[in-house]
């Protein structure tokens, strides 16, 4: 048992390899992590966050918004991808330079140099929210990899195989650290665990997840 077990990386570790494609960098929004959340701010005001259901009739307790060309959306219909927000009826707010900025640093950084994402999930949590295990597969370039950013509160998340069948690895993700992911690994089963309690110094008590796609 090592005292600093229970410490996160420093931002200055090194990439973390979680399987084939796949790379934990941590730290790597951190410096720029009051820009982004401004940015997203901005976007929230113009495209609010809101609980989406599910085609099996469940109301998520993560809460979601977009920006880019295209926003990742459910109801009770099914996935999809949509130009417009189904609220508002007007296209997605357009991603801000700073977060499409990052995202491309972090693709380049993890061996992705190409990567042009459409597409910005905003997922918020707060205590007790929970992602289920699921695929990322209604993109249609599933060459392309996705780059997933946290911002706030520490969650645990799960990273299996294509197949859902095997027990997932469990990861703490801090604030700041991003998630490269693509190759051999883009179908990989994912979710993040009830967020626990706490309260984060610029977030409070949430945490902010913002996932970029190139979906065309
Ligand atoms: C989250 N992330 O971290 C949820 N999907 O809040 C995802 O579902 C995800 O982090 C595809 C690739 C990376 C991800
Ligand atoms: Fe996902």
């Amino acid at each position: 048992m090592d005292l600093f077990d229970d410490l996160p990386p420093h931002p200055d570790a090194a990439p973390t390899p979680i399987a084939p494609g796949a790379v934990l960098l941590h730290g790597f929004a951190c410096d720029e992590a009051v820009a982004l959340l401004q940015a997203v701010e901005v976007v929230l005001q113009q495209a609010p966050l809101r609980h989406l259901q599910t085609p099996g009739g469940y109301t998520m307790s993560v809460a979601m918004s977009n920006c880019g060309s295209l926003g990742w959306v459910s109801s009770v219909n099914g996935y999809r991808y949509t130009a417009c927000d189904p609220a508002s009826h007007r296209p997605w707010p357009a991603m801000p330079a700073c977060l499409l900025d990052l995202a491309q640093r972090a693709a380049a950084q993890a061996g992705y140099p190409q990567f042009a994402p459409d597409a910005c999930l905003i997922n918020q949590y707060v205590p007790g929210a929970k992602l289920s295990l699921h695929q990322d597969k209604d993109e249609l370039d599933l060459l392309a990899p996705i780059v997933s950013v946290s911002l706030g509160l520490p969650a645990v998340f799960l990273f299996g195989t294509s197949s859902r069948k095997d027990r997932p690895q469990r990861h703490r993700l801090v604030h700041g650290d991003v998630v490269v992911w693509g190759g051999p690994s883009r179908l990989a089963y994912h979710g993040v665990n009830a967020l626990a309690d706490g309260t984060h110094a610029l977030l409070g008590q949430r945490r902010l997840n913002l996932t970029f796609r190139c979906v065309r």
